[in-house]
């Protein structure tokens, strides 16, 4: 059981807290260019709350939108927000104008933090949204930007005094269907999330390192390359612009023992592996979308290790379903991790037994606070939170993914998880990746239709496309196997890695 006490800032906690209890000189934050002590953090972290209350002229509970890759600069602003009782809006940093502008309308947003090679599209946000008055830029040389108004700044802050149920950070979603959402969490949830998942399952020390991919905006990238290793002393290595063949070896040189990232990375990562030194590596965690078995064994075989997947969400903060080591079944997500719990309703909104394919729901120390809120009842129901994932929980309470529930395919009466065969589609040897989506068909309703990535030494032609059929009706039910097959050289992602499936379906299929 969580007790934190009614009164916290979590950034006193996770900063101040581990400075004053021997952490101050150890390595907080690496990156290509930088490291950064626990002491080096904090005083960078207190001279930009200076500024936000001294010259932007913040009150507390004012929302700040942040703007920026994976890096200290970055990192350090969104705790100073924090700590001096305002509310981060971390936004991804591909994000055009006319996002941020939706983004700062929706969560009322006046002022902006926005890494200097980032501006173009924030002033571009500015001029077009009246409500944006105030931007300041960081990892800036000139005179006019954060870094020149913190360096008269004092090295010491006591963090704002707030409650452990004030808001602190608001994270938009991926949105995978392309509408994004705003979430709410609090100065409570932040702690909740580091004292669960990174305790119980990854069981990590002050000696890790967590490398990754994930955004800070992306709060499994917030969780798992910020809050998680300053909770337990540890090193958070933040890179930009990191490709699978940089990641493995940025975890050579940085020899990171924990690694963030999404399934497609870790497949593409398990064919280059032998060419670096991964010994360092012992935890590695996959999360936003649902890890084939294919994925997992190709990166068993190239790494030793065993995928630790795990199930999060935005609307939870992070990771809520997951399995380490010994505990792990291959093909399941795993079980509710320490503090959650989970279970699954049917059609009915009934809570079923084990064997049936229903809705997800879970329930823990975070939960989801939409900022509009005609879409919170749809997703809370008597405290347990629907995910909008179908799955099947097993008798020895194993959760199995399915599909998202808006991506079940029913053709010909069958319901078909697109996931499932996509799993098959990824055991041929031709296919790199792959995603399958429901479309509309007169006879069928729907028909199963891939699109598929070809490896670099494969070649598009009709024979293979009726061999990847004829190896999928062979692998499961035959009549789960893709009836159209087209071929492509990339699938559309988020920047999260997600694949985009909406972006997949034709007009005519989605309307029907
Ligand atoms: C899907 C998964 C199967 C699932 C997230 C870790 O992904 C995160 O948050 P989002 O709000 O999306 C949530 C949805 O993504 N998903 C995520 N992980 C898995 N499906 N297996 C998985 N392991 O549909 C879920 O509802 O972008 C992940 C930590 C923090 C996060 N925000």
């Amino acid at each position: 059981e969580l007790q934190y006490p009614e009164r916290l800032n979590c950034v006193a906690d996770l900063l101040d807290k581990m400075c004053a209890t021997g952490h101050a000189d150890s390595i907080a934050i690496r990156s290509q260019t930088e490291n950064w002590t626990y002491s080096h953090l904090l005083a960078t972290v207190n001279r930009i709350s200076h500024v936000l209350l001294e010259d932007m002229r913040l009150q507390p509970g004012n929302r700040v939108l942040l703007r920026g890759a994976n890096n200290p600069m970055m990192a350090a602003s969104v705790l100073a927000v924090i700590k001096a009782g305002c509310i981060a809006v971390p936004t991804m940093p591909l994000l055009r104008a006319k996002e941020l502008g939706v983004i700062a309308n929706k969560a009322e947003i006046a002022a902006a933090l926005c890494s200097e090679n980032l501006r173009e599209e924030m002033e571009l946000a500015v001029q077009a949204n009246p409500i944006l008055t105030q931007v300041l830029y960081f990892n800036h040389k000139g005179d006019d930007g954060l870094e020149a108004l913190m360096a008269g700044k004092l090295t010491e802050f006591a963090a704002v005094d707030t409650l452990a149920e004030d808001v602190c950070l608001i994270s938009f979603t991926s949105g995978t269907t392309g509408m994004p959402k705003g979430t709410m969490h609090f100065h409570r949830d932040v702690l909740a999330i580091c004292d669960c998942f990174p305790r119980s399952t990854l069981q990590s020390a002050q000696s890790d390192i967590f490398i990754g991919t994930p955004p800070l905006a992306f709060t499994f990238g917030l969780g798992g390359l910020l809050l998680f290793p300053l909770r337990v002393g540890a090193t958070a290595v933040l890179l930009e612009k990191l490709t699978p063949e940089s990641l493995l070896k940025a975890i050579d040189e940085f020899k990171a023992t924990v690694c963030f990232t999404a399934p497609t990375f870790y497949r593409q990562m398990a064919t280059l592996a032998k060419n670096f030194d991964l010994s360092s590596l012992k935890k590695t965690v996959s999360a936003g979308e649902a890890l084939p078995a294919a994925t997992r064994e190709a990166w068993r075989q190239a790494t030793g290790l065993v995928m630790i997947d795990g199930i999060g969400a935005t609307e939870m903060l992070h990771i809520f379903i997951s399995a380490a080591g010994d505990e792990v079944r291959a093909g399941a997500t795993g079980k509710p991790i320490t503090g959650y719990q989970a279970c699954i309703f049917d059609e009915h909104g009934e809570m079923a037994g084990p064997g049936v394919v229903g809705r997800l729901a879970v329930k823990g120390p975070t939960g989801c606070r939409y900022l509009a809120d005609d879409r919170q009842k749809k997703y809370v129901h008597q405290g347990w939170n629907l995910t909008g994932d179908a799955y099947e929980m097993d008798a020895d309470g194993y959760f199995w993914y399915r599909a998202r529930t808006d991506d079940m395919i029913i053709s010909a009466g069958y319901n078909i998880a697109g996931p499932e065969v996509e799993e098959a589609l990824l055991k041929h040897p031709a296919v790199a990746e792959c995603a399958v989506i429901g479309q509309a068909d007169e006879e069928r309703g729907q028909i199963v239709k891939a699109f598929v990535v070809l490896k670099a030494d494969a070649h598009a032609s009709a024979s293979l496309c009726k061999e990847i059929q004829d190896f999928v009706k062979n692998s499961i039910a035959p009549y789960k196997y893709p009836r159209a097959i087209e071929f492509m050289t990339s699938l559309p992602r988020t920047e999260t890695g997600k694949l985009q499936r909406y972006k997949l379906r034709t007009p005519a299929a989605s309307s029907s």
